[in-house]
């Protein structure tokens, strides 16, 4: 087996913080060389990555087995530019040159389709950015009802990161089976209010789960979300298989333990491919700017006061402050301002 990115049992990026003296004017996030191969000549997909290979599976019927990079030809070598953390990512389309199928080279990388990106802690006073899963049909946001509690602020980022890349999601309102009916409005019905997809899911007793395969069926999807909340329990009951691993949240701080430690492509039937991605804490947005990201909460469209640009930054002010994102939206611009500044 090959060897993991250290410190990935607790996914890195969550404990490296970016620094302060890293935040600058946020940098285009620009592609790897060799990220341009036509698609018509790929052969295989990225299954796995590690620091200095990748697992790939061929085509058709085709074998998965290691590969390392040519990596002169693949690496965005500028010492300006933003860079990726690793040559290739999880749903990349590649060209492997093999002859035994048992080991190989990856020789080129299509252009993605979308990607999603989050900022990496940078080395050498350049930025590093991490693509998590690439070429996707869906981004399957996945939030547990409770244990641990639904957490909008994280929900909002994967929207907006989605939206960002033109991705189509879904939310999975996980964890049916723990929900208790009481007086108040659940929080997911407030997402459904605003016209995103939610789906009600259990693993535990199979709520949903037909559905589910449903919508993500002959599709690349990717589960994200919290750590803790099902990711991995939902695709081994979707796969009918023991996939990864999965361990029980803390009962103590009723977090996740981060079980899942790096993305990786499970091959479903009928040309369904789904990637389960480790759980994160936090989700830093790239290529977004304060001045755009109204855009992004479609319930502040419609406000009198954005016809006037008004960022909508200071509550007493401005209408948006009565809609249920309000809290979410001022800490996504507040963090967003603090890399421009
Ligand atoms: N009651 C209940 N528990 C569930 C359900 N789905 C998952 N769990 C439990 O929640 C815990 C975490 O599940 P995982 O599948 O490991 O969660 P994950 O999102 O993959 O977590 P990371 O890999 O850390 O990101 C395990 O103890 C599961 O048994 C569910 O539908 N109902
Ligand atoms: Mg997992
Ligand atoms: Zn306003």
């Amino acid at each position: 087996m090959a060897p993991k990115f250290k410190g990935d049992s607790d996914d890195w990026l969550d404990n490296e913080r970016l620094g302060k003296k890293g935040r600058k004017r946020p940098q285009k996030v620009v592609q790897a060389r060799g990220l341009d191969l036509p698609w018509i000549q790929a052969n295989a997909t990225v299954e796995e990555v590690y620091p200095k290979q990748c697992r790939v599976r061929m085509d058709g019927e085709g074998q998965a087995f290691l590969c390392s990079y040519r990596w002169a030809e693949i690496m965005n070598r500028s010492k300006t530019e933003a860079r990726e953390r690793t040559p290739v990512c999880v749903g990349d389309r590649v060209l492997v040159d093999t002859e035994d199928h048992r080991s190989g080279v990856v020789t080129g990388i299509c252009s993605r389709k979308n990607s999603l990106v989050r900022p990496a802690p940078g080395r050498d006073g350049q930025k590093h950015y991490h693509a998590l899963a690439a070429n996707l049909d869906v981004l399957v946001i996945v939030a547990s009802v409770t244990e641990p509690e639904f957490s909008p602020g994280l929900i909002d980022r994967f929207l907006i990161a989605a939206e960002v890349q033109k991705i189509p999601v879904l939310i999975c309102a996980s964890k049916m089976d723990l929900w208790k009916v009481q007086g108040t409005k659940p929080l997911w019905k407030d997402y459904s209010d605003l016209g995103y997809e939610v789906l009600p899911v259990s693993s535990r007793d199979l709520v949903g789960i037909e559905l589910l395969r449903q919508k993500i069926s002959e599709k690349t999807a990717a589960f994200c979300g919290q750590s803790g909340v099902g990711k991995t329990s939902l695709l081994r009951v979707l796969l009918n298989r023991e996939v990864g691993r999965v361990a029980e949240v803390n009962p103590l701080t009723g977090k996740g333990r981060h079980t899942t430690t790096g993305a990786v492509l499970l091959e479903a039937s009928r040309g369904s491919r789904w990637i389960d991605t480790p759980g994160v804490r936090e989700f830093g947005l790239v290529n977004l700017v304060p001045e755009d990201l109204p855009e992004y909460f479609p319930e502040f469209r419609s406000l009198a006061c954005r016809s006037s640009g008004c960022l909508h930054h200071a509550p007493e002010q401005c209408e948006a402050s009565t809609l249920f994102r309000y809290a979410s939206y001022l800490r996504i611009l507040k963090s967003l301002q603090e890399e421009t500044s």
